[in-house]
């Protein structure tokens, strides 16, 4: 089955299984029921267990493959501005190797845009996996930058990893240089919430947008760390420079480097913004906005990484049990309104959805039934390019089982969000 074919419907198949409730037509347009019902339990279990994630390719001998790509590129952000980032990417719908890539026309035929954070790698516990990263170059740099041509690693951390595979650049094995590769051979041994990220001139290169997710999975059921759960999200809290990346591209060279200051605080490579319908706001993108059913519990795996900025996450409306800090489960949970994150921590808390809750309505932001907000309680968090609130902040959408809705929906001009509706 190709992975890719898979991602289309998964939505659908995932509602479907964690509601228990029949929802005819609610998917008609994006479901196909033939291609469904061919798939085998295994490909079920797996799709469920990343949330609709890609996965990498599963070789005969049994080891997962993922091909990462480094590259540069724009991601936009809520106020239009176009902000230069590097980071890693992978072929379009899948992490199958695409072979050759040098140019930058290579790059925009064979590759996904780069992103910031890059889509999460998902691993299974005592599964091998072959992590192979191969460096395109820098495509959009200015000719003469010295950033171009700059060698990239893959740092898994977290994971507890002989240095060999674990992307310290020359110890012992050299960075991959451009136009090279090298692959990372690693068995997971626990499971939990990591990341990966570049170790070279690691300042520079993490700031400018090189990290990613890695999850892995004890099994292929929705559990963590023993604990079940009915949706999971994982939020990635991260600072961006737009004027330190756009010296890099430019010169290769941030001027003042001990004054870096962050002029976008983000989730999952966004922010928000006071137009609730923008569709690049964090509350539209439907890895990042928290939709949930009554009486449901879900897991929300928190990551941070950045220069300085301590995140302090805090939701309205509900505590947070926390189960697991930096990927080991804690031997008694404890109950947070307000999270403290710093770079390089991960922090995973269940959220229990009580009963009443899609008839809530959050009193301090009011934005409707079901809606409360979660940000980012370091105010300086909630201010990206001067602005507010334009910042870390993303919403819980708590729906009733029975009116189920299509749970990604963004809000749009033409369908506001109707709270009558749910
Ligand atoms: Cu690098």
């Amino acid at each position: 089955m190709n992975v890719s074919k898979l991602i289309g419907w998964t939505t659908g198949l995932f509602l479907g299984i964690s509601t228990c409730v029949a929802v005819p037509n609610v998917f008609s347009d994006e479901t196909k029921p033939d291609e469904q019902w061919s798939l085998s339990q295994q490909d079920q279990d797996l799709i469920s267990v990343t949330n609709g994630d890609i996965l990498g390719e599963r070789s005969k001998d049994g080891v997962w493959e993922y091909h990462l790509y480094t590259t540069d590129g724009y991601i936009e952000m809520v106020n239009g501005e176009l902000v230069w980032v590097f980071g890693y990417t992978h072929a379009k719908g899948s992490f199958k190797d695409v072979g050759e890539v040098k140019t930058k026309e290579d790059v925009e035929k064979l590759l996904e845009p780069v992103k910031v954070p890059s889509d999460p790698v998902h691993l299974f516990v005592g599964e091998k996996a072959r992590i192979t990263l191969h460096n395109t170059g820098m495509h959009c740099a200015a000719e003469n930058s010295g950033i171009n041509h700059v060698a990239h690693t893959i740092h898994f951390h977290g994971l507890d990893l002989t240095p060999a595979v674990d992307g310290v650049p020359s110890l012992p094995v050299d960075p991959v240089q451009e136009n090279k590769s090298f692959t990372y051979e690693i068995t997971p041994q626990y499971e939990g919430s990591f990341m990966g990220h570049c170790h070279v001139d690691s300042f520079n290169h993490i700031l400018a947008g090189m990290y990613f997710p890695i999850i892995i999975h004890q099994d292929r059921s929705k559990t963590a760390y023993g604990y079940k759960y009915d949706r999971d999200y994982t939020l990635f809290f991260s600072e961006l420079s737009s004027t330190a990346n756009e010296q890099l591209q430019e010169t290769g060279v941030v001027h003042g480097l001990q004054d870096w200051k962050a002029d976008y605080y983000l989730i999952n490579g966004r922010t928000f913004t006071d137009n609730l319908y923008h569709p690049l706001s964090v509350i539209n993108d439907p890895r990042s906005r928290i939709v949930a059913y009554e009486d449901e519990t879900v897991l929300l795996r928190f990551m941070a990484i950045g220069a300085d900025h301590v995140f302090a996450i805090h939701p309205h409306g509900y505590h947070m049990e926390v189960v697991a800090l930096d990927g080991r489960k804690l031997k008694s949970s404890y109950e947070k309104d307000t999270l403290c994150i710093a770079s390089g921590e991960r922090i995973d808390v269940l959220v229990k959805i009580p009963h009443f809750a899609s008839q809530r309505k959050c009193l301090s932001c009011n934005l409707g039934a079901g809606i409360t907000i979660m940000h980012d309680h370091n105010l300086r968090g909630m201010v990206s390019q001067g602005k507010y609130p334009m910042g870390a902040l993303t919403i819980f959408d708590v729906r009733s089982k029975e009116k189920a809705t299509k749970p990604d929906a963004p809000l749009t001009k033409e369908k506001p969000y109707n709270p009558l509706e749910h």
